[in-house]
């Protein structure tokens, strides 16, 4: 394994320019790391406490030397990050090779949390309960639920990067309502008499029927697409997440799987009748999520449900070519029994473990709390004031024109991906982000329980649940096999899964 170890870092490190030992018994290589210092082998007392910190930010290049936010970081708590940053691709097998070796890192961001209990029960972490109280900001931000789900045996194993639930929006074109002279549909009857003008009343002028109502990325979750695209028709029937292994607590006080709760199956008679009806793009079922992105581009459709920052991705590139284009967000439109309801996302994205071997915890907490203060989130998410952004007088944040220039870096060290900078700085995507809030959405009642049965068999349902419900969209599947198919996901293991996450919620319920 150690030899496996080398190996991969040496890769790494092939792809960086040059290296830096931070003495002990570090990695010595890294994909991103403080500026280097020649002597420090040799480095005098005095010198920063060196961490090696591994997280890898998706979507984000490796900063350009000389990496001015990990000086700003240094600067603030006398700590020299060794980022190590394995590619996101294969992030989950290059940290199990990193943890099998004997050259630990000091600091882990783990991908899941079973991994973090995986690896608590083995001994390979420090528990970080006595830590607490040098991180003040991170204690007043993380809810005590969060720090529950990254508990074991009763301590804290891990700082958990949060994300607020409100992370969905329905994205429109609101030019093609305005043209049509409709309203922002409330129900789900208004719902579909948009999805059916933006079909067959030529919402884009050209005269000819080459519009659908309604899009999707089923294919493949990609940037901007989420896996099962007609979740707000489903929610409005009050079921999320039966793609994603939600839990919703039944009338007999037990947790059962979203994709066996009985009102699915109405919305997926309600999505089938409206896929006969043409209003539905009949690509939703093998697209990505950045094929889906060029067929919005292209006017294929007016609909689809997004991440947040969907719609105004999608205005920012088209009003380059046609400044008429207008793409807002909505929520989702109100069921039968009033419901309306989008996917809350998991609470914990993240957690952040320190190793065992950590000669310095007290550095950890440092970097940690200076992450969750005002000034340590705008730097770590939006570079350094002054050169990057600015904080006006009317207390509002502005980008400035060197962040634009920097914009394929700017979160590469944004180790505990605070979003409260993303819902302050004025850009183009801001507007999502704060409509993403404003919209009812229900979340996973199993949130944060990690269970065996989940491990085992959560990747193979979901899937099954995903093909399962646009093949009985489009017809392939009758909806009357509902009752069939839920026998089927509870005999491969939900049955199993939802007994140990019900364990799990009464002992929290008590
Ligand atoms: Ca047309």
């Amino acid at each position: 394994m150690k030899k496996l170890a080398a190996i991969l870092l040496a890769a790494l490190l092939l792809v960086t320019a040059g290296c830096q030992s931070s003495g002990g018994s570090n990695s010595g290589s890294s994909s991103s790391k403080a500026p280097a210092n020649s002597s420090e082998q040799t480095a005098p007392t005095g010198d920063p406490v060196v961490l090696d910190w591994v997280f890898t930010k998706a979507g984000f290049d490796a900063s350009p030397e000389p990496h001015v936010i990990l000086q700003a970081i240094e600067e603030a708590t006398g700590v020299r990050l060794n980022q190590i940053s394995p590619p996101m691709a294969s992030y989950g097998e290059q940290i199990a090779v990193l943890m099998a070796s004997t050259d630990l890192p000091d600091v882990i961001k783990l991908n899941t949390i079973s991994s973090m209990v995986d690896y608590a029960e083995q001994g390979a972490l420090r528990p970080l309960d006595d830590l607490m109280d040098q991180m003040p900001s991170v204690v007043a931000s993380v809810s005590e639920k969060a720090f529950t789900t990254c508990s074991f045996n009763g301590s804290i194993y891990a700082v958990p990067c949060i994300t607020s639930s409100h992370r969905l929006n329905v994205a429109y074109r609101k030019d093609w309502l305005d043209k049509l002279g409709l309203k922002v549909p409330e129900t789900l009857d208004d719902f579909h008499d948009m999805l059916y003008a933006f079909t067959y009343n030529d919402p884009d002028g050209d005269g000819e029927q080459n519009t659908y109502g309604i899009s999707g990325a089923a294919g493949g979750s990609s940037v901007g697409s989420t896996s099962w695209p007609f979740e707000m028709v489903t929610g409005a029937y009050g079921v999320v997440g039966a793609c994603n292994g939600y839990f919703y607590v039944g009338d007999d006080g037990n947790l059962h799987p979203q994709a066996t709760n009985p009102s699915v199956k109405d919305a997926l008679e309600v999505l089938n009748q409206w896929y006969q009806e043409g209003i539905i793009d009949p690509e939703f079922i093998v697209m990505s999520g950045s094929e889906m992105q060029q067929r919005a581009y292209a006017n294929a459709f007016g609909v689809a449900l997004t991440w947040w920052t969907g719609a105004q991705s999608y205005e920012n590139n088209m009003i380059k070519l046609d400044p008429t284009v207008d793409w807002a967000d909505m929520g989702g439109p109100k069921g039968p029994d009033g419901t309306s309801a989008l996917r809350g996302v998991n609470e914990v994205d993240y957690p952040v473990c320190v190793l065992y071997n950590c000669e310095h915890p007290e550095a950890f907490a440092k970097v940690t709390e200076y992450c969750h203060t005002e000034i340590g989130m705008m730097t770590t998410y939006s570079g350094i004031e002054g050169v990057h952004w600015e904080k006006r007088s009317d207390g509002t944040y502005h980008t400035l024109p060197e962040f634009d220039n920097c914009s394929n870096w700017i979160q590469f060290h944004a180790l505990y991906q605070n979003e409260w900078p993303l819902l302050q700085v004025q850009t183009y995507l801001l507007e999502g982000r704060l409509d993403s809030q404003k919209w009812d959405i229900i979340t996973n009642a199993a949130d944060g329980y990690v269970t065996e049965s989940e491990v085992k068999y959560s990747a193979d349902l979901n899937s099954m649940v995903l093909q399962t419900f646009c093949k009985m969209v489009t017809g392939e599947i009758p909806v009357d096999n509902f009752e069939s198919f839920c026998q089927e996901y509870l005999n491969n293991g939900g049955q199993e899964w939802a007994d140990e996450v019900t364990t799990i919620y009464k002992s929290r319920n008590s």
